[in-house]
């Protein structure tokens, strides 16, 4: 156990010279800076596809007794999926996720050699475009591939998969959620998108695409949320509204508790981050701004010193507070456009 630690340790510390990140116990003085998808280079592109690509092919590390969890990309959705309502329409959505979205770029970094920074995927440009089905983050070859499509197989979980992309069914077969989230047993499945409009099916039973609801996450949308005042309301809209409707319009993978399933996960995830963080403009009054609920009975108040549930996907539980600046305590990066 000492000589694994140290080699854990002495690994970290390469990676963290590596990437040059600032972190907890020095001062933010250059923030690592998240860009728009369409703002990176090729090589840019590549690289984060390699690395998401890799921690979905590295074995567990958590989760001993859980069958299901088998790879290091299971051990964080099995997470999200089991605290479920404990982490969404309560208090801490907004600072939880940015614990887990920070997680998942640190592990990207010291397990998989990535040597970028988080991106993030500004979907109100597709929806003021209104033409999300098409936007470039749903490339074959530059990004994330695209919608399901009918294999013709007569297998369970492996009828509609997503055949193109890094992630293709070829690439990624998933142990959990889809499409039997509810059912005991085997979840075995293709990797899956299942693009809708919100307005049922055609006369071939396929799924309208339509707009794919462009209405509640275009730019007027998130100027709404901008406008609040308070954080509750602030954060119970993004979080009701455009959070939601993309995972409910991409679907498939996006759509239940297992959503980290789905790679563009991290990049939604990342934008409603942004949103936090604009919202916020690193005004002292906003930063420690927290209230609501830490249960959806509404039964408990939340206090900014809240410890926020994580199971065993970190050694120590994080601190609401901590997570509020996104240039302070753990936390050193901003976003290209705020
Ligand atoms: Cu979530």
């Amino acid at each position: 156990m000492v000589s694994r630690s140290i080699i854990t340790s002495l690994s970290l510390a390469a990676a963290a010279a590596a990437s040059a990140l600032p972190r907890a116990g020095s001062a933010c003085t250059s923030p690592a800076v998240r860009k728009e998808w369409r703002e990176l280079t090729s090589n840019e592109k590549a690289e984060y596809l390699r690395a998401a690509v890799c921690l979905r092919k590295l074995p567990k590390e958590k989760y001993a007794d859980i069958d299901a969890v088998t790879t290091r990309m299971d051990d964080l959705v099995y997470t999200h999926f089991t605290l479920n309502t404990e982490i969404h329409f309560v208090a801490n959505f907004l600072p939880w996720h940015r614990w887990y979205v920070q997680l998942h770029e640190d592990l990207l970094r010291t397990e998989c050699g990535f040597t970028g920074t988080q991106p993030y995927w500004d979907w109100s440009i597709d929806a003021d475009a209104k033409d999300m089905p098409n936007s470039p983050l749903f490339d074959p070859v530059t990004a994330f591939g695209g919608n399901g499509k009918n294999t013709g197989s007569d297998e369970p979980g492996f009828q509609r998969c997503v055949v193109d992309g890094p992630f293709a069914n070829t690439n990624l077969t998933l142990g959990m959620g889809w499409p039997n989230l509810n059912d005991p047993g085997n979840r075995l499945h293709c990797f899956t998108r299942a693009f809708n409009g919100g307005e049922g099916n055609d006369e071939n039973g396929d799924l309208i695409i339509g707009d794919m609801q462009a209405g509640a996450y275009n730019s007027k949308v998130m100027d709404t949320i901008y406008a609040f005042e308070k954080f509750s309301e602030m954060a119970n809209m993004l979080e009701g509204l455009p959070h939601a409707q993309i995972h409910s319009v991409i679907f498939g993978d996006m759509g239940p508790a297992t959503s980290p399933n789905e790679p563009l996960f991290f990049l939604h995830h990342g934008n409603i981050d942004r949103a936090w963080a604009k919202w916020q403009g690193r005004n002292a009054t906003r930063l420690a701004d927290y209230t609501g609920f830490q249960d959806r009975n509404k039964a408990i108040h939340a206090s900014i010193n809240d410890p926020m549930p994580i199971l065993e996907l970190a050694d120590t539980e994080p601190i609401v507070k901590d997570y509020m600046d996104i240039q302070a305590g753990p936390l050193c990066y901003t976003y290209s456009s705020m």
